[in-house]
């Protein structure tokens, strides 16, 4: 049966209507980006940047998201709710037609930012498309209306079911599995967001509702976002688990064009730089003119600054630009009337007019503001030059290593253990903690594609390490050598030079311990400060060994969790208590033979592999700097936890 005839009353311009969004089922990843667990999320991020537009435009002061059992998601706001009246031409609610016209939020537009103006915009329209049901009430006018839709055809007519005295929407959805690989939403993936929201838009109460888990002090497992502080309280929370060099952040709010421009800045004691961007609300990962202008801002007059005053006047080398990100965390935040979104993932900010925008406002504030604050002037530029100093003791120590591998022929570390194939696609290495068991390891491999590098004990910890340092570790010099990358430097910039990599997984293998999570997490952070693009591309992942074997007689399992070695000793044993059934916790590698070990963490036809991916690199970073930083209770917290790397078999 065709559209045509399932709904005979309809009108012809509805026809086309449907054909849009049957446009959007036949290719879902063109509008939501994929249909694995990120485009799930993306349908959750589509309605509440409607609601945020409505935020925007001053309208909404709170958006409630609900994660219900059967994994459906209601997301109600108190906005000014969808239209509802009737459009003259298409004879039709207002609801009807944004719910399933594609793009048909734009004909109703508002004179204000939106956040559908960026790079999500498809519509809530597509979020009804890819729902099996969804159902929208609409507080408005005094009344409540609702309509409610099966892969975006409507199922009912839009029907007034009472009175009130709010305004606002609920949309309440369950996508389609016809559709989706997976309908299990992650509760860390929705509270990070909408948690960063909360910096991003302040005086915004955002609400977290889990029904799939019970809570302390409400039924469900609840959270509230709410910051008063926006940007500058986003950079507090992001060094959190630093060492402050500026007791507040310097805070920058200004207009210009039409363009807002906020931005919250501080340094603090550590390596590395960690600024993150928005464009109306959404996050540009490859940054764009508005990061572009902050950074010549900040290096103007840093610049400025320390040859007025002197301070550069003992140095042997120049200050780059590079030298003013170390320690350096920021969120530069604008808000653009039409945004123009560049790069490969649409990540970078085009529109070349904010440059200049936010160069201005930022240098404006900051001329003011080293003027007024000269201590604090003083303690940044001092740790410009110890950035400059130290990028020149790890130029020099870099250079050291490399000149030795030229030297000694093939420069391969004489502990690694290389597989026969050359081609990095096919090839795979294995960073095995300790001696022992990399011998184990070397027994156990396929070494067609399987190379093995043993680790001594725990590695250097980076996180605290000054870069030079790094080059003269052992470990970490044969970790370059064996992958066979270098650092390279342009412009005081490094840059990971990969083209000579020498296989594309690597893979972390430790002992299912505590102390084995650490040696993960070191060197996790190891890849993360100084080979971070390795992890980018997903070349990086974690070995899964098993937790425990149970065996009766001839006949074993292997289990990785507690569930499973409770269902193994079901299936093997022959009655209630039949004491023959033999568990044996595995604590190290060490206590698996080498064949043991290939079948259950090396063979890829059987091992688990856990994908590392820095989904978030902000919050990454935040974890890092806990973990490695001085705070204990939080980083116990972690390594126990350990579930920020996603499952994949590989
Ligand atoms: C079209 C026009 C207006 C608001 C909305 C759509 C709207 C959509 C969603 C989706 C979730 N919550 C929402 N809230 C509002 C403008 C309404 C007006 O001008 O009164």
């Amino acid at each position: 049966m065709s559209e045509k005839e399932n709904k005979s009353n309809y009108g012809a311009d509805n026809i086309t209507a449907l054909e849009g969004l049957e446009a959007v089922r036949k290719r879902p990843s063109m509008y939501i980006g994929s249909t694995d667990v990120g485009g799930l999320h993306h349908l959750v991020w589509e309605v509440i940047d409607n609601s945020i537009d409505e935020h925007l435009a001053g309208h909404c002061s709170e958006i409630t998201t609900v994660i219900h059992k059967d994994n459906s998601i209601s997301i109600t706001d108190n906005g000014r709710g969808i239209p509802t009246g009737m459009h003259t031409k298409l004879k039709k609610s207002a609801l009807e037609i944004v719910m399933t016209v594609l793009h048909a939020g734009g004909k109703f537009d508002k004179d204000t930012y939106k956040v559908s103006g960026g790079l999500h915009g498809v519509g809530v329209s597509c979020v009804n498309a890819l729902s099996i049901m969804l159902k929208a009430e609409v507080h408005r006018n005094g009344e409540i209306f609702t309509q409610e839709y099966s892969k975006g055809k409507p199922q009912t007519e839009v029907a007034v079911i009472g009175k009130t005295d709010k305004t606002g929407t609920t949309i309440h959805f369950k996508p389609d599995a016809e559709i989706f690989e997976t309908l299990v939403y992650n509760y860390d993936t929705l509270a990070t967001r909408i948690k960063e929201l909360s910096f991003l838009n302040k005086g915004l109460k955002l609400v977290l509702i889990d029904e799939r888990e019970k809570g302390e002090e409400t039924e469900f497992r609840t959270e509230i976002f709410y910051s008063e502080g926006g940007l500058l309280e986003f950079v507090t929370y992001l060094d959190e688990a630093k060492t402050k060099l500026l007791e507040t952040p310097i805070y920058i709010v200004g207009k210009e064009d039409d363009v807002e421009v906020e931005v919250a800045m501080t340094y603090n004691t550590s390596y590395s730089e960690n600024v993150l961007s928005f464009v109306n609300n959404i996050k540009t990962r490859e940054g764009g003119t508005h990061v572009n202008g902050f950074r010549r801002a900040i290096t103007r007059l840093f610049k400025n600054y320390g040859d007025k005053s002197n301070l550069f006047s003992k140095l042997k080398f120049t200050i780059s630009g590079e030298d003013f990100k170390e320690g350096l965390t920021a969120v530069v935040s604008v808000k653009v009337p039409e945004p123009q979104f560049k790069g490969q993932t649409k990540g970078e900010l085009g529109n070349s007019e904010v440059n200049g925008i936010v160069s201005r406002q930022v240098g404006d504030v900051l001329t003011y503001f080293l003027e007024e604050n000269p201590k604090i002037a003083k303690r940044i530029i001092d740790k410009v030059i110890l950035a400059a100093t130290a990028r020149h003791a790890a130029r020099k120590a870099r250079d050291m290593v490399q000149r030795k591998n030229i030297l000694t022929g093939s420069g391969l570390p004489g502990k690694l253990s290389d597989c026969t194939s050359k081609d990095p696609v096919k090839s795979e290495i294995f960073l095995v903690e300790g001696d022992s068991a990399g011998g184990t390891a070397k027994q156990g491999r396929d070494r067609m594609f399987q190379a093995i590098l043993p680790l001594r004990g725990k590695i250097l910890n980076v996180e605290k390490a000054m870069e030079h340092r790094i080059y003269e570790n052992e470990e970490i010099k044969n970790m370059f050598t064996a992958l066979g990358v270098n650092i390279e430097e342009r412009d005081g910039e490094r840059i990971l030079n990969m083209e000579k990599l020498r296989y594309h997984k690597t893979v972390i293998m430790c002992d299912a311990d505590i102390d084995g999570s650490h040696i993960v997490t070191l060197i996790l952070t190891f890849f993360f400060r100084y080979l971070r693009p390795m992890i980018e591309q997903g070349y990086i992942y974690i070995a899964a060994p098993p937790l425990y074997q149970v065996k009766k007689g001839k006949r074993f399992q292997y289990c990785w969790n507690e569930e499973e070695r409770l269902a193994a000793i079901e299936a093997l044993s022959s009655g209630e208590n039949d004491s023959g059934v033999k568990v044996q916790r595995y604590k190290g590698l060490g206590e698996m033979n080498a064949e043991q070990l290939w079948e259950t963490t090396m063979d890829p036809d059987s091992r688990i592999l856990r994908r590392v991916d820095i989904d978030d690199a902000a919050d990454a970073d935040r974890v890092f700097s806990m973990l490695m930083g001085d705070e204990v209770p939080p980083r116990r917290a972690f390594i126990e936890n350990n579930a920020k790397y996603a499952n994949v078999d590989a």
